[in-house]
């Protein structure tokens, strides 16, 4: 039994404006937002929760989000970087499917695809209102035909055919390893927390909470499906964080993601 280890993986910056990271709060004014993954290896294997964004996706689609990735940031790299392939991940588990959380699913043609029933169906099926959020529909080819969108020329995009697997519900995944159910972002948005040897266990909000602040302020997002539920969710996650003395991750706050280790650097 090997302890688990969790790396975080850098993926770049956006920007997004203060009206929509604080949604009818502000101030506005641009703010620059980070984007990572979260690599796990576990005893049952290498669990990917979230893939960040693909650059060129975000130049074609959403330039006025100015992304920042070096060549270094972007997944493959950082996966390299630990000494990995992409073939070594054995799961792709996504908060919900927002282009900045799986843009670089298709980089992980072994992997089996996990996400939330309802998210897959959201994402082929969603509100006009959702259509920028759901624009990189890489992740699921045969979803992307079905609305009609005709994906960009990749060769990542050749071999790649995921098998998803869908779950309901709180899950314990793996040993250790919790997804909890935080909706009103999505449709289907799952937290993920990771129960450690050496520390508190790590309790990752993705969308469902942006920042320290957001959650300080009670304050969710512009992008919401579902902006009561999107609350409850929250304090959701105020309450898990209590109940497990977990610490809290947030998925684009600048300020406590310079406090975070990242790369080699992991968690166990
Ligand atoms: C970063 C970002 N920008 C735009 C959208 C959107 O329309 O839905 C989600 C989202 C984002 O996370
Ligand atoms: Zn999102
Ligand atoms: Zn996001």
């Amino acid at each position: 039994m090997a302890d688990t280890k969790v790396y975080l993986l850098d993926g770049g910056t956006l920007v997004i404006d203060g009206f929509h990271a604080f949604w009818n709060r502000g101030p506005a004014g641009e703010l620059r937002f980070p984007c990572y993954s979260v690599l796990i290896e576990h005893d049952d294997g290498r669990y990917l929760f979230d893939t960040g964004y693909d650059f060129d996706h975000v130049m074609r689609v959403l330039p006025f989000e100015k992304p920042i990735q070096d060549a270094a940031q972007r997944l493959p790299a950082q996966i390299a970087k630990l000494g990995l392939k992409t073939s070594d991940i054995n799961y792709v588990i996504n908060s919900h499917y927002h282009f900045d959380h799986c843009g670089g699913n298709k980089h992980f043609h072994e992997a089996c695809t996990i996400c939330h029933a309802k998210e897959l169906e959201q994402s082929g099926n969603c509100q006009p209102f959702e259509h920028l959020g759901y624009s990189d529909m890489t992740f699921a080819p045969e979803l992307a035909a079905k609305r009609g969108m005709k994906l960009p020329a990749d060769p990542a995009l050749d071999m790649y055919t995921p098998r998803f697997e869908t779950v309901t519900g709180d899950q314990e995944i793996a040993k250790g390893l919790w997804l909890y159910e935080t909706p009103g972002h999505t449709a289907g948005h799952y937290s993920l927390m990771v129960e450690l040897k050496n520390r508190r266990p790590m309790l990752f909000t993705a969308d469902a909470c942006y920042s320290k602040k957001s959650m300080d302020m009670m304050c969710i997002s512009s992008f919401h499906l579902d902006p009561t539920r999107s609350l409850e969710s929250m304090k959701r996650l105020k309450d898990l964080a209590g109940k497990h003395d977990a610490e809290l991750f947030y998925s684009h706050d600048l300020e406590s993601f310079r406090g975070y280790q990242t790369g080699a650097d992991c968690y166990s």
